[in-house]
């Protein structure tokens, strides 16, 4: 017997009793030693019924959830639905994820299985979980003004969990589900799932663009990366991948139409994202609630991939491209922007538009990019220079601003005929097109969504808003979560000190920010907010850590938008984290383990 013991080792530990105990005192679970009484509390069941949103993460507007769970087995879940025909697919197929999700609470989950053991108790192997949901409008495609609210209603009779989710779209009842995953969870002695008993819970996002920037062209990131990164944000109701997909470092995007450009661009024949790939994004990352929202970031932050005009006789579509001393052309190595000078860059451009708004399908928001040009850049290159002379420009800031601003206006229209004649929201980054006295010269409040990347011009800030353009925070003092976007090869000072942690990124308020400036929130106005990596120093292998829990940190902001600061977030935040691990995210952790067991 004793030889068996030791054999099945693992399975005589993990049935083993543990000489602590749990109990919920002040929001906190506490750990002390066992008095011995059986069915102790384990530190899940303590975690999901202890505090009034007990480990739901992002916070919802209203929780009120029982102080009991039921224990039950994961193949005793059912849905039923009551939705327009457009969306019981996506919907089968969010639940299909839901479940998966279960399972990976299971310590021995791998590669998508694992086998729950058929627990002794009858009362708990045919203990029923109905999942009931209700979407009451047939849209399939998120846009700003979608509903994404929901209710959900948790009640328990003798042998069955009802489950009532109510939403007006499928957005709002994919929320749900995430909300009831961090309802259940893993029962550690008995190998089973438990569930809160009760619980209503009403719920809405406080911003509709709640955005997380990966930028795939400093450093490259597979598919499976993206995915998983899609993955975490949909386990924090995120709802925006602002896929930064090309910069002047490379250009990994391969189009049908112009192959050249990952040809000439990519790091490598492996380092691409291929017409499909895109395709398969857009829709993986619609079931899981979000929106892919490409980026082409011009008239700046342009070179790898554009090399192929001049060889092939279209001229010079680029200018600067790896000039030295860089310091006088760009920001950061290399340098590059595009050639207005050169009329053949729209023919270039309209099919990278057309191409790309098709892969990505169908859009609501196009980014333009727009951020960082540099005049000398133009100013210093002959081309540019007797171009603008024969038009009888002056060569000063002005006249290049405005002949900035005719591109960004030609582009516009360009991305309007790719949409088949039908105007797209555009975004721009903050730029000195944006700035006081200049954004109205230039710019249209009607067009463009500005970004706020800028930080510390506050009265930039405020005129916008006066101007009553419509915003996205990305102030880079809180929500930047790279470490050091400026770094280059040589450069041996990394300035992004100090790093932005977790609670400085959930206390970044966008309307306490607005508030403070123009003694408005302009709530109206702001649209939401977006964390930024920027990848010059991190790349898959390090991904989840820069991202996870501190995008979880965004989510809440954006998503509750919390009248109380960090502190009062901290222990579900630590759940929270735990749950990201489970799910196969390699988030950072935020405390010793010993404050997991002591909270
Ligand atoms: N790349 C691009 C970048 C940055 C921006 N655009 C950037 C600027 C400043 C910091 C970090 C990143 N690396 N295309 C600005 C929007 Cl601090």
């Amino acid at each position: 017997l004793l030889i068996t013991l030791f054999i099945h080792g693992n399975t005589a530990f993990f049935n083993m009793p543990s000489p602590w105990g749990y109990h919920c005192l002040d929001y906190k679970c506490v750990k002390e030693e066992n008095t011995g009484v059986v069915g102790l509390t384990t530190l899940n069941e303590c975690k999901l019924t202890c505090g009034a949103s007990s480990s739901l993460w992002p916070r919802p507007q209203t929780a009120q959830l029982g102080k009991t769970t039921v224990q039950f087995l994961p193949r005793a879940i059912t849905l039923d639905h009551a939705t327009p025909p457009s969306v019981s697919p996506l919907l089968m197929e969010a639940f299909h994820l839901f479940l998966n999700n279960l399972d990976k609470y299971h310590p021995q989950y791998s590669d998508g299985k694992v086998t729950w053991s058929e627990p002794w108790d009858p009362s708990v192997s045919s203990h029923m979980v109905q999942v009931k949901v209700t979407i009451q409008q047939p849209d399939i495609w998120l846009t700003l003004l979608t509903d994404e609210s929901y209710q959900l209603v948790v009640e328990t009779s003798a042998r069955v969990t009802t489950v009532t989710i109510i939403a007006p779209t499928f957005f709002g009842a994919r929320h749900a589900l995430e909300t009831l995953s961090q309802l259940i969870a893993y029962h550690e002695t008995r190998d089973n799932l438990m569930i809160v008993t009760s619980a209503t819970v009403r719920d809405a996002p406080a911003f509709p663009y709640r955005g997380l920037l990966l930028d795939t062209s400093r450093n490259y990131f597979s598919v499976a990366a993206l995915e998983r990164t899609i993955d975490a944000m949909a386990a924090n109701k995120l709802n925006t991948f602002h896929w930064h997909i090309t910069d002047s470092h490379s250009f990994p995007l391969n189009l049908e139409s112009l192959p050249n450009m990952a040809y000439y661009g990519a790091y490598s024949s492996n380092s691409i994202y291929h017409p499909l790939d895109v395709v398969h994004l857009v829709k993986y990352a619609r079931v899981r609630g979000i929106r892919l929202l490409p980026e082409f970031d011009a008239p700046a932050h342009v070179g790898s991939g554009w090399q192929w005009g001049e060889r092939q006789g279209l001229g010079k579509l680029a200018v600067c491209v790896n000039r030295e001393p860089w310091q006088q052309y760009c920001v950061e190595p290399p340098c590059g922007q595009l050639n207005l000078a050169n009329p053949n860059i729209y023919k270039v451009l309209s099919e990278i538009y057309r191409e790309m708004i098709q892969l990505f399908a169908p859009v609501d928001l196009f980014h333009y990019g727009g951020d960082e040009v540099n005049l000398n850049c133009w100013n210093t290159t002959e081309e540019m220079t007797s171009w603008m002379k024969a038009q009888k420009f002056g060569l000063d800031a002005d006249a290049y601003y405005g002949q900035w601003s005719v591109f960004q206006e030609k582009v516009r229209q360009l991305v309007t005929q790719a949409h088949g004649g039908v105007e797209v929201p555009g975004i721009l980054w903050t730029s000195h097109l944006t700035e006081k006295g200049r954004v109205d010269r230039y710019l249209n409040n009607t067009k463009y969504i500005i970004q706020i990347w800028t930080t510390g011009q506050d009265a930039l800030i405020a005129e916008l808003l006066q101007k009553q353009y419509k915003v996205i925070f990305s102030n880079y003092d809180a929500w930047y979560l790279d470490c050091g976007g400026g770094a280059w090869v040589g450069d041996g000072n990394n300035w992004c000190s100090p790093y932005s942690g977790w609670q400085k990124v959930y206390d970044n308020s966008p309307h306490a920010i607005a508030k403070a400036l123009t003694n408005s929130t302009h709530a109206n106005l702001i649209l939401g907010g977006e964390a930024a990596l920027w990848t010059e120093q991190v790349d898959e292998e390090a991904v989840d850590a820069r991202l996870w829990p501190r995008g979880a940190a965004l989510a809440e902001r954006l998503w509750t938008n919390p009248s109380t600061g960090w502190v009062d977030a901290e222990y579900r935040l630590i759940h929270h984290r735990q749950r990201l691990v489970q799910r196969g995210i390699r988030a950072e952790r935020i405390q010793p383990q010993w404050c997991h067991q002591n909270e």
